[in-house]
């Protein structure tokens, strides 16, 4: 429904520059696809909508000015896409990563940028050429280590506008090469959990990684009781306090 206002508006506004430039006017861009990052979570499903905002619909729309480093382009329909605390899957890979875009429109472009922080992981040109779709870069991951969030960049040529997706690594060290990474969550043993004071509610338990709750499964972890807000498989690191987005103190 945004779209068609969008483009209808636009259409109306400027249709010089629509019969001009038919690749540029369209709210149609690109995002990384594989491995599955956090606009492709939202797109596919994975986290709910009510959380992922228009990243559920527009996967390949995070667009902002060039030289952010975040996942949004501070756009403030994609700021879940910004949020750490939402149940991103997270990808195992070694030193070696391979990232493929998906483009819903083939922007001529500048270049693709990758950084963890403030490092730049990966840089290739676009030679101000359209890209082909989908389009695959494999760069190695600088020496990083364990749980990193990768910013991809896509930066268009005719227009100071770049587009944005994060990818959520769990990256093992070597630096040796390693086969082509799969999408699969993180897998880490429950971390020992305190003892209650109080008796859990009916159906409750002590909280546990690797454990699917439902929504308003209610459970205990240090001495507080929380209620599911959101189904899903929790993890080492979303414990109760840490995840105001799944649990709920009651
Ligand atoms: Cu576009």
């Amino acid at each position: 429904m945004k779209l068609m206002r969008k483009a209808a508006l636009l259409m109306a506004a400027v249709p010089a520059i629509v019969l001009i430039t038919p690749v540029g006017s369209a709210s149609a861009h690109g995002y990384v696809s594989s491995p599955a990052s956090r606009s492709a979570q939202c797109a596919r499903g994975d986290i709910s909508v009510d959380l992922c905002g228009q990243a559920k619909y527009e996967p390949q729309s995070a667009e902002g000015v060039k030289g952010k480093k975040n996942c949004s382009g501070d756009n403030g329909a994609f700021a879940p896409l910004d949020n750490d605390s939402l149940p991103w899957k997270v990808t195992n890979t070694g030193q070696t990563l391979s990232l493929t875009w998906t483009f819903t429109a083939r922007h001529a472009t500048r270049d693709y940028e990758y950084f963890i922080g403030n490092t730049r992981v990966g840089y290739f040109s676009g030679n101000n050429q359209q890209p082909n779709n989908p389009t695959t870069h494999t760069i190695n991951l600088g020496g990083f280590s364990g749980r990193q969030k990768l910013y991809a960049i896509w930066n268009i040529s005719d227009t100071v506008n770049a587009f944005y997706s994060c990818i959520d690594l769990n990256i093992s060290g070597g630096g040796g090469t390693t086969p082509p990474p799969t999408t699969t969550t993180t897998t880490t043993p429950p971390k020992p959990t305190t003892s209650t004071t109080t008796p859990p509610p009916a159906g409750g338990g002590t909280w546990a990684a690797n454990t699917s709750y439902a929504v308003g499964q209610t459970v205990t972890y240090s001495g507080s009781t929380y209620r599911c807000r959101q189904a899903h498989t929790s993890l080492t690191g979303w414990e109760p306090p840490n995840v105001a987005a799944l649990w709920e103190k009651i």
